[in-house]
């Protein structure tokens, strides 16, 4: 059971993140490593296409991070692991929520050679709900390295204010354009960290936390899942649209449906009902 120390809870609020060694088990990272190449091919067990899949094998460059977003709509294995009640109750405490829900999952997969993901902050990809804020973890599913590519966090950056969606999020020239132009707008000087953690390992990150990961320059693949929560109570802006997440907005209804976004944790004991079935390891 993962369990946030007060001390954990501050430093996430002065770092914008906090790095655990340890938090998936053997059994699941190895379980999770087995679906990757059966889902960029596009087979997918639930019988459901993920909401977005920008790397499919035989269409899109072998040089690409290959990424999967609510990889858990089509996959068992990958919702036992992104949708686990201690993500919820972790991302809930860190932020200071009531309980928290997924917006959106990542399966990541950045083999030998291929490219950066640009230096970017989750919130301003979050205007589609209210209150806007992701929080987020982000779990290592094999050692990672800095020569790998991991993910890196600027320390800090969650207090440097808002920035807007970034112009080339996959292999862009400069990865770290946007995280030195913020840098500059504000008069900050960069702490980057490389989130440096064995397989199994995880690392929580604010919505206003800049992070991004460079080339793979080691022979290793590095593999990640990531899932990023909302409060609970998250509803739909009104106005403001996800050209993907609002198509799941009820016409006259601001409510974010539990069957596509489910509450993981609250503190009063809510957990959406049917991810014990969805997520049992015999319904796999
Ligand atoms: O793993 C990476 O390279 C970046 C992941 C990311 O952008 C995130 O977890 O929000």
């Amino acid at each position: 059971m993962l369990t946030i120390t007060p001390r954990q809870i501050e430093q996430f609020r002065s770092d914008g993140f906090l790095v655990l060694e340890r938090f998936l088990t053997e059994e699941e990272v190895e379980s999770a490593r087995s679906r990757f190449e059966p889902l960029f091919r596009g087979e997918f067990d639930t019988g459901l296409y993920p909401d977005e899949w920008n790397w499919c094998e035989g269409r899109d460059p072998p040089d690409r991070t290959r990424q999967i977003c609510n990889g858990w709509k089509s996959d068992r294995t990958i919702a036992r692991i992104v949708l686990k009640e201690e993500i919820g109750r972790a991302c809930a405490t860190l932020a200071g929520w009531s309980g928290a829900r997924i917006a959106q999952d990542n399966v990541l997969w950045k083999p030998p050679g291929a490219k950066p993901l640009g230096f970017h902050q989750d919130n301003s990809y979050c205007k589609w709900v209210i209150p806007m804020g992701f929080t987020t973890c982000w779990m290592a599913l094999d050692e990672t390295t800095a020569a790998g590519g991991t993910i890196e966090y600027a320390r800090g950056s969650h207090l440097w204010g808002a920035f807007p969606k970034i112009r080339q999020f996959h292999a862009p020239q400069d990865y770290r354009e946007a995280l030195e132009q913020a840098a500059r707008s504000t008069g900050t000087q960069i702490e980057l960290v490389p989130v440096e953690v064995p397989s199994g390992g995880c690392a929580f990150h604010a919505g206003g936390t800049f992070h991004g990961s460079d080339t793979n320059r080691t022979q290793q693949p590095r593999r990640s899942l990531v899932t990023h929560c909302v409060a609970a109570e998250a509803r739909f802006h009104p106005s403001e649209l996800s050209y993907i997440y609002s198509r799941y907005r009820r016409v006259g209804d601001d409510t974010m449906d539990e069957s596509f976004f489910p509450v993981l944790w609250t503190e009063s004991g809510h957990r959406t009902a049917f991810l014990e079935r969805l997520t049992s390891v015999h319904a796999m």
